[in-house]
């Protein structure tokens, strides 16, 4: 029976030690509560962190271990230093400020912590390994496993991973400040679906890899390396109908009837967050701050309580932020309090979930005002216990939940003014009006359940690929150094693309100089076999590099050969084509920021590798669709090559230079290398027996692989 393995750091249940005795208790928090009901539903393992074990002895260990096997987890034990790097240091220093867009608490330097991150996410990554069979999915969840993914598929190329994540994906103009982000976003790739809570949050991370990784710009699928990785949103719920029973049993009625006595006949204001920066409690209490000086009739009609949560205490920016927060207090009371009376209240620590329906119950305003945040669960657990209809939710913009409930009071937590206002209206909101969002509120809160969530997410990566590319694991294709082992004692014909092939592709083509060290690969090639080296570039480019060496070379295509010294082209090519193709590249390479126009004799590439992605894409559309209206289109042809776009004249590619120099050779056999789709021609043209390698992965007619140029090149040296 397949099982869903669910990986993430905590665990549902937390592991203690109270005077000499062990304690294993659930654990809260949104995650842990979410997750808990796929794990007893069905077949299921749960991979995590059971907490800090270190003071427990050897029986207790034991003990531990058996009563965690019951519960179906697989513990990933983790040292103190461990978890002060991976996870205060890089986890919640670096990745939790930087993916909430405070770039100014991100610690700055975070090299040793990634270090640490990397080997505590490769100790998930084997615990999920010597755990997993085949059938089972896996579910990786949120930042601190960014690497899982990856580091998975390379060990289990045929499993279904999903991850997903918690908190906001950011813009990728942020993303990109993080040293690591091409192994943040290379991990991430290693899963066949990628959820977020919200459609922005998937579009920045569909942007991010097109931007930083120079991947085709998607919009719910991208292809990378041999595979589809689909993205998309999947926003988490809660468990509504809990909340509802429990903000309607009669002791929620009396805890919520006294807390309204207390009141005093004010209007019940609250506030409830785990006490992190990103919660904005701070800007919170200046928006009051606010009312209290701009609206008098707020200083006898505001009673607002901020409970919160100590969290992460470890981590400096969150000693700091709770005393700014408790001044702000000070202060507020200072100033509008009373003998008897002060107008906010705080609450620093943790109710259960009984005490907390209550307290929704009795609030008339909810304040949520995330500076950022991923989902935001308060949100929903109070719509979710106003089963009267009543009460008013004032919430961020900047929060994920507010692209579903947007029926509260939305507002920009950065705009004290508004947020005031806001906060006004809230308190002076007629009854009708309340009710009349209440019940949209409640309805879309009910609908999209934490049950709901988890169970669309794990249909759809059991969903089969849209666009199912063949999956061969590493071990089984065929091995190339086999192959050329076996036809090495012949005379070989050689067809060697150039840039990707045996150079790696780099920004600027006049950049991609051949090394001294392939200079004397190739020399010693030539001096047992025939080689030719067919490029796309111009006869001047690969000349200079190249044309010292004693083999043949041939230029945009094979358009151009030179095997004896001299440049000869292949046949009269049309190019009356050519003046007016010249014309609107150039005007829209003009208008194209970070493009470059190649003109080469026969052939005109237009490379766009350093532009804005959606502009390209743009570009390439508008380019498309002019050039089929000339009316030469007839004339040329027009080939996708790697972040460039060629034109050239009709018939001109490397397969048919391919089958010339094929047919004229004999006796021995051919070797072809390549990395794009002109090189794809080549192995096309080939017959069957000929020994074809891509370069890189992609979907190929090539027999064989080579993981990088390095790799080919590792071959090619032994054949020399
Ligand atoms: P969190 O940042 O933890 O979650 P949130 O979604 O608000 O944020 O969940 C907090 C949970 O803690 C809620 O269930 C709340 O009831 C509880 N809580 C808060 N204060 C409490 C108190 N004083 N006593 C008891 N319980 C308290 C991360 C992301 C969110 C995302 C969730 C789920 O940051 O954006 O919504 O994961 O994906």
């Amino acid at each position: 029976m397949p099982r869903t393995i669910l990986v993430s750091n905590r665990l549902p249940v937390s592991v203690q030690v109270e005077r000499g005795v062990l304690d294993v208790r659930a654990s809260s928090g949104g995650l842990a509560s979410a997750l808990r009901g796929v794990h007893a539903d069905g077949e299921s393992l749960w991979v995590g962190w059971p907490g800090d074990v270190s003071r427990l002895d050897d029986r207790q260990r034991a003990a531990l271990a058996q009563r965690l096997t019951a519960m179906r987890i697989a513990p990933v034990y983790l040292t103190a230093p461990e978890i002060s790097r991976y996870y205060d240091g890089f986890s919640n220093g670096v990745l939790w400020p930087l993916c909430h867009y405070l770039l100014d608490t991100v610690r700055v330097d975070a090299g040793r912590d990634f270090a640490t991150y990397e080997e505590v996410n490769r100790r998930f990554a084997d615990a999920v390994c010597a755990e997993w069979r085949p059938g089972d999915r896996i579910w990786v969840h949120d930042y601190q496993l960014f690497l899982v993914p990856g580091l998975l598929r390379r060990r289990l190329p045929d499993a279904r991973i999903g991850f997903f994540l918690h908190i906001p994906f950011p813009s990728s103009e942020i993303l990109r400040t993080l040293p690591w982000r091409d192994a943040i976003l290379r991990g991430l790739l290693g899963a066949d679906l990628v959820g977020f809570h919200t459609d922005t949050y998937a579009f920045h991370f569909g942007y991010a890899t097109a931007q930083l990784l120079g991947l085709e710009p998607c919009t719910d699928a991208v292809r990378y390396e041999d595979r589809v990785v689909r993205f998309g949103s999947w926003p988490i719920g809660i468990d509504a109908e809990h909340y509802e029973a429990l903000a309607r049993a009669p002791e929620a009625e009396a805890t919520a009837a006294r807390i309204r006595q207390e009141a005093a006949g004010r209007t019940v204001v609250l506030g409830v967050d785990r006490l992190d920066y990103t919660k904005g409690v701070p800007r919170r209490l200046l928006a009051i701050e606010r009312l209290l000086e701009r609206w008098p009739p707020a200083r006898t009609r505001l009673h607002f309580t901020q409970l919160a949560v100590p969290t992460r205490e470890r981590v400096d920016a969150y000693a700091r932020h709770r005393s700014e927060v408790q001044e702000l207090v000070g202060r507020i009371d200072g100033q509008y309090g009373t003998a008897t009376r002060a107008p906010v209240h705080l609450m620093h620590r943790s109710v259960s979930p009984r005490e907390l329906a209550a307290l929704y119950r009795a609030a008339d305003v909810m304040l949520v005002t995330p500076l950022r945040d991923g989902m935001n669960l308060v949100a929903k657990e109070y719509v979710a216990s106003r089963w009267d209809d009543r009460g008013v939710l004032v919430l961020s913009e900047l929060a994920g939940a507010a692209d579903e409930l947007a029926e509260a009071i939305l507002v920009n937590p950065y705009d004290l003014d508004g947020v005031a206002a806001a906060i006004q209206r809230a308190m002076q909101m007629p009854a009708e009006e309340q009710e009349a969002r209440m019940r949209l509120l409640r309805a879309r809160v009910r609908r999209g359940d934490v049950r709901s969530w988890a169970q669309r997410f794990l249909e759809d990566l059991a969903a089969p690929d849209p666009d199912p590319a063949p999956r061969t694991s590493a071990a089984a294709r065929p091995s190339l150094a086999a192959a050329l082992a076996d036809v090495a004692a012949q005379r070989l014909l050689l067809l060697l693309d150039y840039d990707g092939t045996l150079v790696p592709i780099v920004a600027q083509p006049a950049l991609g100089l051949p090394d001294a060290r392939l200079k004397v690969l190739l020399r010693a090639l030539a001096e047992r076999h025939e080689v030719h080296l067919v490029t796309g570039r111009s006869r001047g480019s690969i000349e200079a590099m190249l044309g010292e060496l004693p083999i043949a070379l041939h230029a945009e295509h094979g358009l151009w050969s030179r095997e004896g010294g001299v440049w000869v082209p292949e046949a009269a090519v049309d190019l009356s084509w050519r003046p007016a193709v010249e014309a609107l590249l150039g005007q829209i390479s003009r208008r194209t920021q970070a493009s470059m126009l190649e003109i080469k004799d026969a052939c005109l590439t237009w490379h766009y590798r350093g532009v804005e992605p959606q502009l390209a894409r743009a570009r390439l559309s508008e380019l498309r669709h002019r050039l089929m209206r000339l009316p030469e289109h007839d004339r040329f042809e027009v080939l996708a090559g790697r972040k460039a776009i060629e034109i050239r004249p009709l018939g001109a590619h490397k397969g048919t230079l391919a089958s010339k120099l094929a047919t004229r050779f004999a006796p021995g056999a051919i070797v072809a290398a390549g990395d794009d789709t002109t090189d794809e021609q080549i192995f096309a043209a080939l017959p069957p027996e000929a020994l074809t390698i891509r370069v890189g992965e992609g979907r190929t007619a090539a027999r064989f692989h080579a993981e990088d140029v390095l790799g080919l090149r590792t071959e090619l040296e032994r054949l020399a």
